[in-house]
């Protein structure tokens, strides 16, 4: 949960934010069985999704259905501990909670948008968090967006076919040519370190200051960067894919806001 608590504070500051994206495609597709998806819903102040999932390799359709911005911190919690034992350890030990491990989820996504992330699953216990700030300044969490689930099974599902591959190296984000339409891009992490992926846009001229200063005035009116989520930092050596509809002609801006990689831009063609 390192990361969360980095988020909040980083939201907090108004920092975080000209993380944006880029992405990659080509055609893909493929024979094997990809999983359901299982919607999650974040809104003003709850998320809703099933309370047991199956496992296995398992796709996890995040969709922002509020107003505000939201965020999808995903853990597993070991044992018996309760989501409000962790929002109290969090907030006690700078970010760490010795039964619960960080495994990333989406990060900020603006109202009205939604990506798919696909991965393995161990069968246990999980908690998501946002620790957005609402208007107030309270993090969403204390307002009850915070909820556990839980992973039992293994499916026969297999992973997706890659439409492109992103790949995170030593010297900074690798990306492809990306074309427009609903895209799963493989994220592959080579960095040596846990960078994030942060997928967003904004209108020319647009900066980290206008965010800030959007966050610092109570969020009034529309948010002068749209996020679209993309993927929380995740271990040196592995995957996630995402799924998305990528724009024509739009720029996004991936970046990272915890291992240092340098923005890039991608225009889907
Ligand atoms: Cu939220």
């Amino acid at each position: 949960m390192r990361r969360s608590r980095i988020r909040r504070q980083a939201i907090a500051t108004g920092f975080a934010l000209m993380s944006i994206v880029a992405l990659a495609a080509g055609c893909g597709g493929s024979d094997e069985v990809s999983p359901e998806p299982v919607t999650v819903e974040g809104g003003e102040y709850a998320y809703a999704m099933p309370d047991e999932i199956e496992g296995g390799v398992v796709a996890m359709r995040f969709v922002n259905v509020g107003k505000e911005l939201h965020e999808y911190a995903l853990s597993r919690i070991d044992g018996e501990h309760t989501i409000d034992e962790l929002i109290r350890d969090l907030f006690a030990n700078e970010g760490h909670a010795s039964y619960a491990t960080d495994i990333g989820g989406v990060p900020l996504l603006s109202p009205g948008e939604e990506i798919t992330l696909t991965r393995k699953l161990e069968p246990g216990n999980y908690g998501l968090l946002c620790f957005v700030p609402s208007p107030d300044g309270k993090p969403h969490l204390e307002l009850g967006m915070k909820r556990t689930f839980t992973v039992a099974g293994e499916s026969d599902a297999a992973l997706p076919a890659a439409d492109a591959v992103i790949t995170a190296t030593v010297d900074g984000y690798v990306v492809p040519e990306i074309e427009a339409g609903t895209r799963t891009i493989e994220l592959r992490n080579a960095s040596g370190k846990e960078p994030s992926w942060y997928l967003a846009s904004a209108a020319p001229g647009v900066t980290e200051k206008d965010f800030e200063a959007w966050i610092e005035g109570g969020q009034k009116g529309p948010s002068p960067v749209t996020f679209y989520g993309a993927m929380q930092s995740f271990p040196d050596g592995e995957s996630i894919f995402v799924t998305l509809d990528l724009e024509k002609g739009k720029t996004y801006r991936l970046s990272d806001d915890e291992g240092g990689l340098p923005p890039v831009e991608l225009t889907p063609r």
